[in-house]
């Protein structure tokens, strides 16, 4: 394993700490009945900032084959407001792009064909590169061409020279997730045509801080955006960030729209401007969080520790990575916990690293009927709970985690 000596993205010394999680088991590394008796490899997990360009990144990077390729149990499709959101996104650009049967619509970390299945609906050639196994073949399945391996420059001025270069490139969730952020953004500027865009989805680092997501930092995360920093990042790149959203998904995210011609929209501008006066681009702004975390997890051990001393039976929803952070970190096993419950098939029979609390299908939280369930994956919280009103109606009730634990 490597620790970072210098920053991910500019390369300067002099980080800055913030948090430090301590070592913690890969958040996405399920264990089977078979490995519950294994050794179960920890890492250190310990956040920085960057006063030269502001990123916020770990400290520690695990190898990319340790973390995406087998047994990656992340599917994107077992949520449907995902897959609403997504399919918004690609109509929209199709729209508003005029792409057709000449087009080329590439996705980075493709996953199991989620969003470029309605480009290959409209007859817009599509590619998917993707390293993880399992969501690769189900993309092929649904006929989304798909390179099971990692994006890198090289591949990028591969796929170039065969003339394959793309008029839309999407990249969800994947840009904080790269060992080698600068080869990354590199790749995308080799494979974008000349009046192409890259639409690129990240976590904001705002919205973590501020709503105190602490639990959406594991080893998959490598880098925490703020607009300041990724502007750095991709102007280094000849590529320019011209417009920006702000989206409530996973908790608050950015879509950027990345190009090779500048034309900086004013979206782009006053949200540079909002971070000078917020201070995100320095380090004042990330002073009190691990004091806040702290907080959190009083909090929430006191909450659960007394509803159990009611006797008060207790689950939890969504075997999410996310999950994994918060009940490492804060030390909630199955001694309060009795099983968590998710819809992806491939994750259930399985334990969360680490605290080894059992995972199940959705159904079980009828059959078992806990008191309260501790909602993990609380950024799809209004999809889970509409889904799961016939628990709430005979009784049961949510807990949410953060920004303060509370029950619904
Ligand atoms: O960056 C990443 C984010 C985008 O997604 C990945 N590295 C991994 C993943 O993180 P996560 O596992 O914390 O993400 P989710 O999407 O919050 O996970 C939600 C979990 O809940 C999934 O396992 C699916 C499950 N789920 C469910 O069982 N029923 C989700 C919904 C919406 C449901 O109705």
């Amino acid at each position: 394993m490597a620790e970072i000596t210098a920053c991910r993205s500019c390369g300067a010394a002099g980080l800055e700490p913030v948090l430090d999680l301590g070592r913690t088991p890969l958040a996405d590394r399920l264990v089977t009945q078979a490995g519950l008796a294994g050794p179960e490899p920890r890492y250190p997990l310990a956040v920085a900032f960057c006063p030269a360009c502001g990123l916020v990144q770990i400290r520690e990077t695990v190898p990319p084959e340790v973390l995406f390729c087998e047994d990656y149990p992340y599917f994107s499709s077992f949520s449907d407001a995902l897959l609403r959101h997504s399919r918004a996104n690609a109509l929209e650009l199709i729209a508003e792009r005029g792409l057709g049967p000449t087009s080329l619509a590439v996705e980075l970390a493709s996953n199991d064909g989620y969003l470029l299945k309605n480009y290959v609906e409209q007859g817009i050639p599509v590619l998917g590169i993707d390293p993880a196994e399992g969501p690769a073949r189900e993309a092929e399945k649904i006929g989304v061409t798909t390179l099971q391996t990692f994006f890198t420059a090289a591949l990028a001025r591969q796929l170039a020279d065969e003339g394959r270069r793309a008029d839309v490139i999407h990249a969800n969730n994947v840009l904080a997730h790269v060992a080698d952020t600068n080869g990354f953004v590199a790749g995308i500027a080799s494979l974008l045509k000349e009046e192409g865009v890259a639409v690129i989805e990240v976590p904001y680092v705002r919205d973590l801080i501020e709503h105190v997501e602490f639990d959406t930092i594991y080893h998959e995360h490598l880098c925490y955006f703020s607009v300041t920093a990724l502007d750095h990042l991709f102007r280094r790149h000849g590529l320019y960030l011209n417009r920006v959203r702000r989206l409530a998904i996973h908790g608050g995210s950015l879509r950027l729209y990345v190009a090779r011609r500048e034309r900086v929209g004013e979206s782009v501008r006053s949200l540079l401007a909002e971070e000078r006066a917020a201070g995100v681009d320095r380090l004042d702004f990330y002073r009190d969080f691990a004091t806040r975390v702290t907080g959190v997890k009083r909090g929430l051990l006191e909450l659960l520790r007394g509803l159990k001393a009611q006797g008060k039976t207790l689950a939890a929803y969504g075997a999410a990575a996310k999950g994994a952070t918060l009940i490492n970190y804060i030390g909630i096993g199955p001694d309060l916990i009795d099983f968590v419950v998710d819809r992806n098939t491939f994750k259930q029979g399985r334990y969360m690293p680490g605290q080894h609390i059992p995972i199940y299908g959705p159904d079980h939280l009828l059959e078992a009927r806990p008191d309260y369930v501790l909602l993990l994956a609380w950024n799809f919280a209004e999809e889970i709970r509409a889904q799961q009103a016939a628990y709430e109606a005979a009784g049961g009730r949510f807990i949410v985690p953060v920004p303060e634990p509370r029950v619904l």
